[in-house]
């Protein structure tokens, strides 16, 4: 077919727009040379469009035969306006949030409870094949529950998006689809415990967000096991990198962590006076982003299903009691002033940081903790230097104490948020052995904001790898396919992201040369930027700003970054001073202290950076200073190569799986109904990958069609003389070689012919102008006739 045959007048096609990012026209008058007549489907107005290339024309509608396809892959003509506009018809005019591309799931947020998660639908999905009901979580979940038992492989399901796209709501329906159709109704209850994990996890690592009241800080993959009769025998899970700069700062309209609400609200309501707590308000960890209610919420009533999970999981009153102390202990060093005022402390020295005498606050941790105040007093505004030869203890500047402060809290919640996760897999270990296991992934989608860190450097880094597991996972299930039919094919170039991994990852690449700015003594944010404009301008995916020296570019597989430096060695290095560890690890009043800080493989303890500014003034000197100076530990393993190392067992683990895919996507910012954001939703399609399995499928031979089923549809193209009920794949060909000229368009599996793009769309155009034909014919017949 050439571009005039396509382009005829009467073609119906797809136009950039604004707003709506693709719009349907229609051609008016038979394409010529460089211009095409359109008419706009929606005000009617007709528009020339240039085509300074042929090889761009623009792209052409589906029949409407494949319109609301359940299978995005189905549609003859595979490119973003076509799968743009078949989500909106599915989502907005039939309210189907579920839609298949190929083996992803692609689901929409449709901010409305819909009637489809009861058990019935449970049952309904139970024992079907993937493509016989409508698209849905619980059809993907069993088909990774027939494979487990089919093929006795291990499966996981992938979820991702990006914030407030429903990862954790889908995450959520597919366990509760295998509680329910694997569970054992013993006395261990282990389903029962499962979705008791929930509640907790996200009253210790969710928080409101702007743009979702109830949004992950963490990741985290959830191993369900089965045992030999695929009963749920036990579950573990794995975290990662959960947001800690939020336990002592929140942004304007957010919060911290739930758990901290609901503990205000349950000491308000139940008694707890030893924990001094007051209204959430006063606490600065907390007051700080201005928005201390969520819609909808009510926290006393959350901190009441959050210690019910805990019960369910075995986590005793007492053990309960010593999580609420340490929450409150963080409360109240929050709120520990650190002043400078020395007219105030009645001292004539008018550098460094103090606190006062009857602080409080300061009291109080003290007393739930069980330390010493003059320590803690002491360590709170001082810090200890070691040199080769001596041990200098100077008091700190506010803002050095202030932070200290902040990472000591930070720590602590670190901390304990590690010893709860270790807590729910204790209590998810019925000891009984894993003989099979299907993995829950719901981790942070792909990030750009308009200022880019640390984390979205991180989490960017974490989707870079899941994808480049996607593609090639995508691109071989596509091969094995062609194998089995016995089709020969060109192997084709998929869009391979390992040049930006490697970016990342080599031995002079990012996280290298931030580590090692890490370890040199006076290493800095700028310091590590501009060892990366030195070193890493030779790689393809990395770009130097052109304003600025401060920032860094990365051009991932879903879009162009730019990371601002500031603040990248502190939270890789994720210290916080030994002293103020060692006065809390003192604790004599909680024995939960000791516990959370027993084995810390990942403890970052260290001194502080020098301070860049004022002099230090060597303050009395200690009984320790005789001491030699103690080691630190610095040489621990930084956030980024634990971050590196925990992203490279999750991919083992889950390429040893057969994966299932679910990508979930935001249809607006406002949280509305059934409301459908064209531009939003494109982004978003770009960035999880839909739109480059589409390209994969595309590629080869998107469309397939079994011999019988072709030949049901396509046989009105066909002439009498030709058909062979005897032998369908020869009239197959028949009606191919007069229709498709070019032979590289379709190939001849053994049950199934494969089309390249756009073919079937063809063969329904010649279908539909036959019938036409065939109708006029057949009205002049009969008018003939009267
Ligand atoms: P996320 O996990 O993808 O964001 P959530 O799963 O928390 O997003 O979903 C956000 C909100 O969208 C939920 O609280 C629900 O109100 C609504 N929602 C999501 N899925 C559905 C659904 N299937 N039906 C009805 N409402 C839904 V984040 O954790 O922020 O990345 O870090
Ligand atoms: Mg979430």
């Amino acid at each position: 077919m050439t571009t005039k045959e396509l382009y005829t007048k009467g073609a119906r096609i797809w136009v950039e727009h604004p707003v709506k990012v693709w719009e349907g026209a229609t051609v008016t008058s038979d394409y010529r040379s460089g211009v095409l007549i359109v008419q706009l489907d929606d005000n009617k107005e007709i528009r020339q469009i240039k085509i300074p290339d042929e090889g761009r024309m623009p792209p052409l509608r589906n029949p409407s035969l494949l319109i609301g396809q359940n299978d995005l892959t189905s549609l003859s003509y595979l490119h973003e306006p076509a799968v743009l506009h078949n989500l909106k018809v599915r989502f907005c005019d039939r309210n189907a949030i579920y839609t298949y591309c190929g083996i992803v799931l692609v689901a929409i947020n449709p901010y409305y409870d819909l009637p489809i998660y009861g058990d019935e639908t449970i049952m309904a999905y139970r024992g079907q094949s993937m493509g016989d009901l409508d698209p849905h979580i619980f059809a993907v979940s069993e088909e990774a529950y027939t494979k487990l038992e089919r093929e006795r492989r291990d499966q996981s399901i992938i979820v991702s998006g990006e914030s407030g796209a429903g990862k954790t709501v889908s995450a959520k329906y597919a366990m509760r689809y295998f509680a329910a159709v694997g569970g054992n109704a013993s006395e261990t209850q282990v389903e029962r415990k499962v979705l008791a994990s929930s509640p907790i996890m996200e009253a210790i690592g969710n928080a409101k967000t702007t743009r979702n009241d109830n949004s992950s800080r963490f990741g985290k993959f959830i191993e369900i096991h089965f045992d030999n009769q695929y009963r749920i025998s036990g579950a573990s899970m794995r975290t990662y990198l959960l947001e800690k700069s939020r336990v002592v700062y929140q942004s304007a309209g957010e919060r911290n962590y739930h758990i901290f609400y609901q503990l205000c609200a349950g000491a308000a309501t139940e008694k707890m006076p030893e924990l001094q707590l007051d209204h959430q308000d006063t606490f600065h960890y907390l007051n700080q982003g201005g928005s201390p209610e969520i819609d909808g919420v009510d926290d006393y009533k959350t901190f009441r299903e959050t210690k019910n999970a805990l019960s369910t999981l075995g986590v005793t009153e007492s053990e309960q009691r010593s999580m609420f102390t340490v929450l409150a202990a963080i409360l109240h060093l929050g709120n520990v002033e650190l002043t400078s005022d020395p007219d105030e402390m009645q001292l004539d020295n008018q550098d460094g940081a103090y606190i006062r005498p009857n602080d409080k606050h300061l009291s109080i941790v003290c007393s739930l903790l069980g330390v010493s105040k003059p320590e803690l007093s002491r360590w709170l505004t001082h810090r200890r230097i070691a040199s080769a030869h001596e041990v200098i203890v100077s008091r700190m500047d506010v803002q050095r104490a202030v932070f200290a402060r902040d990472a000591l809290a930070k720590r602590m919640y670190g901390k304990l948020f590690a010893w709860l996760v270790q807590a729910v897999n204790r209590a998810l270990d019925t000891g009984n052995a894993k003989k099979h296991f299907i993995g829950v992934l719901d981790i942070y989608g792909f990030e750009t904001f308009e200022i880019n860190s640390f984390e979205q450097f991180c989490i960017n880094y974490a989707n870079e790898k899941l994808q480049q597991q996607f593609n090639s996972h995508v691109f071989k299930l596509e091969q094995d396919e062609y194998i089995k039919e016995e089709i020969s094919w060109k192997m084709i170039d998929f869009y391979d992201n390992q040049p930006c991994i490697d970016l990342i990852e080599d031995r002079l690449g990012v996280l290298a040369l931030l580590d090692e700015e890490c370890r040199v003594p006076q290493g800095s944010d700028m310091g590590f930027v501009s060892k990366l404009h030195d070193k890493c301008s030779n790689y393809p995916h990395f770009l130097k700003p052109r304003f600025g020296s401060a920032a860094f570019i990365i051009k991932h597989f879903a879009d162009i970054v730019e990371y601002q430096c500031g603040g990248f060695l502190e939270k890789n290095r994720d210290t916080v001073l030994e002293e103020q560890l060692e006065c809390i690890k003192s604790a004599t009043n909680c024995r939960l202290i000791h516990s959370m800080f027993a084995e810390s493989p990942s403890d970052h303890s260290a001194t502080l950076p020098p301070p860049s500014r004022r002099r230090t003034t060597p303050s009395v000197p200690l009984a320790s200073l005789t001491q030699p100076p103690r080691r630190t530990s610095t040489q621990k393993q930084t956030v980024g190569a634990q971050f590196r190392q925990s992203l490279s067992a999750l991919m083992a683990t889950l390429s040893a799986t057969t994966p299932h895919y679910v990508r979930c996507i935001k249809p607006n910012d406002t949280k509305q109904a059934f409301q459908f954001d064209a531009a939003r939703a494109v982004n978003q399609l770009r960035a999880c990958g839909v739109l480059e399995t589409i390209r994969i499928s595309a590629a080869g031979f998107p469309s397939r069609w079994l011999y019988q089923d072709f030949f049901y549809r396509y046989r009105l193209l066909c002439r009498f003389k030709e058909i062979d009920r005897g032998d369908i794949k020869k009239t197959c060909s028949s009606i191919l070689q007069r229709y498709l000229k070019e032979p590289d368009k379709y190939q001849f599996g053994t049950t199934k012919i494969f089309f390249r793009a756009g073919q079937v769309a063809y063969l329904e155009k010649v279908r539909a102008d036959l019938q036409r034909a065939y109708c006029v014919r057949v009205q002049s017949c009969v008018r003939g006739f009267l």
